[in-house]
């Protein structure tokens, strides 16, 4: 039998077991979902599956596992590393979430919430808010991310440092087993020692040991008030000090603290309308922080104070202190322009890294000295969440400088020279971007054999056939 008569065998197999699932199969429904955001990976699918409830999910993978089709779980396809997307084959199906999209309950006395994995990251920012709470989870990309999509990744974002990762945020997880067994543990308690934390296990899986369909997330009380400020420093050593200043001046208060480099203010400048550079003074590095409370206090005050006792000890050499909300929201649009602005700006190089806060001004020293060295045509453009010690250590070609199959070719000796340089700093090639297809020869070779053998085994024993987002991650 040939693969087409093959495919449509399965198809029909699909179609009558799994009644009330949307099966789209015309290349121009499908398209959207086979290829990421950057038009990096593309694939081919046997199918789109849309469910819309979890009865409908656990029918398909069922069906699935029994005849053995390996499924991508698709959200928002806004991820980095490929993870997303299908194979080549075209005997995989694609299962978009969009469809389970429902708030299920707010528990504000709680504070908690629960909600299904289609929901758009600002959906549930909206929804908690009209329940007078907040959900800190903040990325550039809520309006099109999916929270099942932000908990596969353990997303990280703009607020970590004072709120944690997804994975810190959540209190429960439904979710679909490859097997089509339903994992339902939605308890929203703060404390549950009840054997191996399971829906930890599956936070940060990237789809490959089943389906998220929803999570009871923790709330906090709607935010007071904040203070913004964007800040000129020498370097990334004066960076990392004003970070401790602030964190002892300021402490639980302090939400965000962002590295900035002049290059993607004037990438995002040059490249995002509406966007422009808060300071006149020209700097090699910005800080862009913030101050959040939840009760009424003077965090303006607190904040001036804290910056010209940075200035007096050297470390900052100019400072705006965002006046008002649509100033506030002026440097935060201008930091989350960045990454659009460097998509428009060439092709480049990117890299997802940590190192503890300690050691990024001698990481970031040694990094550049070695761009410096051996990419003559790249420009770096290092940015990111500095106080969680995770920078966005990118390299873009400008103005026509390589082609991208030039930049693709030199890409595997870049790569392989800034995570040895992470790894020598006891850091991370994934802060928060995970694995996907782009780093699964990274992960084998910045992990231990034990840590290896460890994640094989969980995949194993809960996908032993294989079908849960064959190829990433763990690799075949
Ligand atoms: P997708 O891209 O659809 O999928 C990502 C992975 O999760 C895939 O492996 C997929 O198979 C799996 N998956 C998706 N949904 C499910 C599910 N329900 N169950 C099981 N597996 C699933 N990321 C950050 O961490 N921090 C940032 O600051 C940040 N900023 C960004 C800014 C921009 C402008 C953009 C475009 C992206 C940014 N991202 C950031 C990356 C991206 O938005 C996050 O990784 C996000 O969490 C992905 O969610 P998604 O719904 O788009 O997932
Ligand atoms: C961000 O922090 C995102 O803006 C994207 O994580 C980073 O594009 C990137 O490299
Ligand atoms: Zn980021």
């Amino acid at each position: 039998m040939n693969l087409a008569s093959a495919a449509g065998i399965t198809l029909e197999a699909l179609r009558r077991r799994c009644a009330g699932v949307a099966l789209l199969t015309a290349a121009e429904d499908t398209a959207p979902y086979l290829s990421d955001h950057r038009r990096l990976y593309h694939g081919r699918a046997l199918a789109v599956a849309l469910p819309q409830t979890v009865a409908q999910l656990a029918a398909l993978m069922s069906c699935c596992h029994e005849l053995g089709i390996g499924v991508v779980p698709q959200g928002g396809n806004t991820s980095y590393c490929g993870g997303a997307t299908p194979d080549e084959s075209g005997q995989q199906l694609v299962i978009g979430l969009g469809r389970m999209n429902r708030v299920r309950a707010i528990d504000a006395a709680n504070f908690s919430m629960t909600v299904e994995a289609g929901c758009l990251l600002e959906q549930v920012q909206r929804a908690a808010a009209g329940a007078g709470c907040y959900f800190p989870l903040e990325l550039g990309s809520a309006g099109s991310c999916q929270i099942g999509g932000n908990l596969a990744t353990n997303a990280g974002g703009l607020n970590v440092l004072r709120f944690g990762m997804a994975r810190d945020l959540t209190l429960g997880i439904e979710a679909v087993l490859p097997d089509g067994r339903v994992f339902q543990r939605l308890r929203s308690l703060r404390k549950d020692n009840t054997g191996y934390d399971l829906k930890s296990l599956l936070i940060g899986s990237e789809g490959t040991l089943g389906i998220i369909t929803a999570a009871t997330l923790k709330l906090w009380p709607q935010r007071h008030g904040s203070s913004t400020a964007f800040v000129a420093v020498a370097d990334v050593g004066a960076a990392i000090a004003l970070l401790a200043l602030l964190r002892g001046a300021a402490g639980e208060r302090l939400n965000s603290f962002e590295l900035l480099p002049r290059a993607a203010i004037e990438l995002a400048c040059r490249y995002i309308p509406d966007t422009r550079a808060p300071l006149g003074t020209a700097s090699a590095w910005y800080v862009l922080c913030e101050l959040g409370s939840f009760v009424d206090e003077q965090l303006d005050e607190l904040l001036q104070n804290t910056l010209a006792q940075a200035t007096s000890a050297g470390l900052v050499q100019d400072a705006a202190i965002a006046a008002s909300e649509a100033q506030r929201r002026a440097f935060w649009n201008l930091r989350e322009a960045i990454p659009e602005a460097q998509r428009r700006a060439g092709p480049g190089v990117k890299h997802d890294i940590s190192v503890p806060v300690s050691a990024l001004p001698a990481f970031v020293a040694e990094a550049s000295a070695w761009v410096a060295g051996h990419v003559s045509e790249g420009t770096l453009v290092a940015y990111g969440h500095a106080g969680d010690g995770n920078l966005h250590f990118n390299i873009n070609w400008l103005g026509g400088a390589a082609s991208a199959a030039d930049v693709a070719a030199q890409e595997p000796v870049i790569r392989r020279a800034i995570h040895d340089l992470v790894a020598a700093h006891g850091g991370s090639i994934s802060a928060e971007h995970g694995i996907g297809r782009l780093k699964v020869a990274e992960l084998q070779r910045y992990t231990s054999a034990v840590e290896l053998d460890m994640m094989r085994e969980i995949k194993r024993a809960l996908d032993p056939k294989g079908i849960m987002n064959p190829g990433k991650l763990l690799g075949s």
